[in-house]
């Protein structure tokens, strides 16, 4: 079935002292970066041969330096053919028929990728970059602000491997005639193989890196426009939002709190004593995130340009002078070389002492492909110079463009860390390469009020997940509005967006104003909040929020996953039943972890569905959360739910403050045997006492005996003991629920006749 050898480690090591002598040391010797081999028993790494590596950059995809075990066995798995025509080079993959290709990174359009030719490479989109002109991206994008040159294949009987182009040069990945990549200089080819798509995401975690366990309160519902203007508008929204009882953990407050755009700074007219302003929203329950650009404004009597300047931290042109980009308005900007260890330090050191001064509890990395206003070009040149430091040697800007935003992140990270040693961070940027779910979420930018944006969403949440980023979203009610649609926006597609969006991994309703001569010229939009729509939406919008909120214990146990393993929050509908060739494309539903199936309604004309939906079976009950009627509002995604799952529910506040001793509702659908298993992971939901097992993992259990039903909550591991509470079981049959109480670690439902 899975042509798959997983060689015992102890074998391998045989292997790997009996070919030490010859491997390694054969054809042309290798750094130990780009030894071919083994790297685990479920990766191997490939090296073109007859070609030097020596000139080519250490992985910044691999985390830390991983060395080859030992040589890869005859019929291993897939093997890269290496060859090079015209001096670019080109690592070609077969897949046998019935294999689907996803992956690839951050690309509008459909989930399933076979057929696309797109790039890893980072750059906003622009006119120049495949899309049809002015700034808002489409389907015809080759590539958006991330870069993962990396290919998910599924074969058809689900079985799975991974193919990672080890490179930050420009890569095509060209998918219309099986695997391809093609890059201007030679790079290592990483295969992942393992039994099930799931397998290979949770090697591609173990060798790019794992997401950090986010804050409870990154994963409640967010609320952000560019820009609330000033204090006011913050607290009025602030209070707005508590007032129409919309559940809401963070406001965010983009580029009108900085003096000019000045990094660092406020705007003291605007935004009058920000640290209080920040510490009153901290009183009535938000967390605050404020953006930041990579660009330092050009100007002598600026003390951070001075102190850049002074210390050599920016990015020159060959000729030495500081290189020089329009970011806002005609301002020019300078850029960090962040290649250089030490402007890290630095970076870290400013960005960490903001944080202290003001109290704000992330940061929203922006603009980092990086980004500057241009005409025909809209990334920095590359033949600017990099510095690189002790692990990354100095070069040019073609090879550090696609981690310029991941080396921001790694000195914001630090920023964040020195700041509040005793928090989880926090991070959400636009621009990243693979790997980079180990320092921050991302979102996907830029895009529209559209029924074709809000479909894409689902997918290129899926595709990023399925690229090692599972935690992702996308504007809720979309930034920019379409030319021809600046007046108002669509209150169905709106509320329609919030239903969808409620089950982002990341949850923010983002969108450009019309307040600025860019938005304006682009394609700002009026605000969206939702009780601007009237009564009806509001309460939608609510119900919208508050299920996210009622099924925080379950999300939370599934960020537990994407953190330890790799797993996605947002999965495709074929990860139910990996074989089945008719679910591979489906992307108009999807699975909430493994254990709901989300099912939108799309109003007739806006999307193309002409084929039927796609379900996969075994999802036979429909489950409700927080009284909603999803028959008469449709905008609400019809939630189903797995037959023989326990999903686990908690109380609705309007913040994600979590009461372990409130009661516990679990959602329970048993199987044809009687049966029902779920997990819960409870932690304190902020700190870093979960590492030292201040946690608890349950097992939920539902049996059934004499036709009574047993369900039982079992720790399994962590140090925090089960706490009194009520559970509540809401057992779904084919005949309605039956909903019994009980404590702490059973309830018992007598037979029901
Ligand atoms: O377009 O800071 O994608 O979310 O609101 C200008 C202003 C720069 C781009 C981000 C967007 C943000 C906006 N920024």
């Amino acid at each position: 079935m899975v042509p798959h050898t997983s060689p015992p480690s102890r074998t391998v090591l045989v292997l790997c002292v009996g070919a030490l002598v010859t491997f390694g040391c054969s054809k042309a010797q290798k750094a130990p970066e780009h030894e071919p081999g083994l790297l685990s028993d479920h990766a191997a790494r490939f090296v073109p041969e007859d070609t030097s590596l020596d000139m080519v950059l250490p992985s910044f995809a691999l985390d830390g330096l991983r060395r080859a075990m030992g040589p890869v066995p005859e019929g291993w798995g897939p093997t890269p053919t290496f060859t090079l025509e015209d001096d670019t080079y080109f690592a070609r993959i077969a897949i046998e028929p019935g294999t689907d290709l996803y992956g690839t990174g951050e690309i509008a359009g459909p989930l399933l990728r076979n057929g696309a030719r797109t790039q890893a490479w980072t750059e906003m989109p622009n006119p120049s970059t495949g899309g049809p002109g002015g700034l808002a991206y489409d389907d015809r994008h080759n590539h958006l602000y991330q870069a993962h040159p990396w290919v998910l294949a599924v074969r058809a009987d689900g079985s799975a491997f991974g193919v990672l182009a080890d490179t930050t040069r420009r890569t095509w990945m060209d998918l219309t005639d099986g695997i391809r990549f093609e890059a201007p200089a030679p790079f290592p080819i990483v295969v992942i193989q393992g039994a099930s798509p799931e397998e290979v995401l949770r090697e591609l975690a173990n060798l790019t890196g794992h997401l950090d366990m986010p804050p409870r309160w990154a994963l409640g519902h967010h609320q952000s426009r560019f820009s609330y203007p000033d204090a006011a508008a913050m607290r009025a929204i602030a209070s707005d939002l508590r007032e129409h009882e919309i559940p809401t953990d963070v406001l965010w407050f983009d580029g009108a709190y900085m003096d000019g755009y000045r990094l660092f700074t406020f705007d003291d007219e605007a935004f009058p004593n920000a640290p209080d302003l920040i510490s009153e929203l901290h009183d009535m329950g938000y967390r605050v995130v404020p953006i930041f650009d990579p660009g330092v404004t050009i100007d002598e009597t600026f003390p951070l340009y001075q102190e850049a300047l002074e210390r050599d931290m920016l990015l020159k042109r060959p000729d030495g002078s500081i290189y020089q980009g329009v970011v806002w308005g005609s301002q020019q900007y300078a850029f960090p070389d962040y290649s250089s260890r030490a402007t890290r330090e630095w970076w870290t050191r400013r960005m960490g002492d903001f944080l202290v001064s003001s109290g704000f509890d992330g940061i929203w990395d922006d603009m980092n492909e990086p980004v500057i206003y241009g005409v025909v070009r809209w990334g920095l040149p590359e033949d600017l110079p990099t510095r690189g430091d002790d692990r990354y040697r100095a070069g040019t800007f073609t090879e550090y463009n696609s981690v310029y935003a991941l080396q921001q992140l790694e000195a914001s990270e630090a920023a964040f860390r020195e700041a509040y040693p005793e928090r989880r961070p926090f991070l959400l940027t636009r621009a990243n390469y693979i790997g980079g779910q180990r320092h921050s979420a991302t979102w996907t930018g830029d895009n529209t009020h559209s029924w074709d944006h809000l479909l894409w969403s689902i997918a290129m949440i899926q595709n990023l997940g399925l690229s090692g980023q599972p935690f992702s979203g996308a504007d809720i009610g979309g930034f920019f509005m379409p030319a021809g649609m600046r007046e108002a926006r669509d209150p169905e597609l709106f509320v329609h967006w919030i239903g969808i969006g409620a089950f982002y991994p990341f949850c923010r309703n983002h969108s450009a104003g019309l307040d600025d001569a860019f938005t304006r010229q682009f394609g700002g939009g009026p605000s969206q909040h939702a009780w601007e729509f009237g009564p009806e939406i509001e309460q939608v919008y609510r119900q919208a929020v508050e299920r996210r909120y009622r099924l925080l214990p379950y999300l939370y146990t599934l960020m537990r996953n994407a953190s330890h393993e790799g797993a996605l929050a947002i999965q495709p509908v074929f990860f139910a039943s990996p074989g089945e060739a008719r679910l591979r494309a489906e992307d108009r539903a999807f699975l909430f972890g493994p254990d709901l199936l989300i099912v939108p309604h799309w109003p007739e004309g806006t999307i193309d569905n002409t084929s039927p939906l796609e379900l996969p079976n075994g999802f036979d009950r429909e489950i409700t959360l927080v009284g909603e009627t999803p028959d008469v509002d449709v905008a609400l995604p019809r939630i189903r739910i797995r037959n023989g799952a326990i999903v686990p529910t908690g109380v609705v506040g309007q913040t994600t403050a979590y009461d372990p001793s409130s009661p516990l509702d679990l959602y329970i659908s048993l199987d044809e045997n009687g049966a029902a298993t779920g997990t819960l992971y409870e932690d304190e939901g902020e700190g870093h006492g979960y590492l030292d097992g201040e946690y608890r993992l349950i097992t939920l259990r539902a049996e059934t005996v004499d036709g009574q039903v047993i369900v039982t909550l079992q720790r399994d591991s962590g140090d925090l003991e089960l706490p009194s509470r009520v559970v509540r079981a809401h057992l779904y049959r084919d005949g309605g629920v039956t909903t019994v109480e009980g404590m702490t670690d059973r309830v018992e439902i007598a037979a029901v006749p």
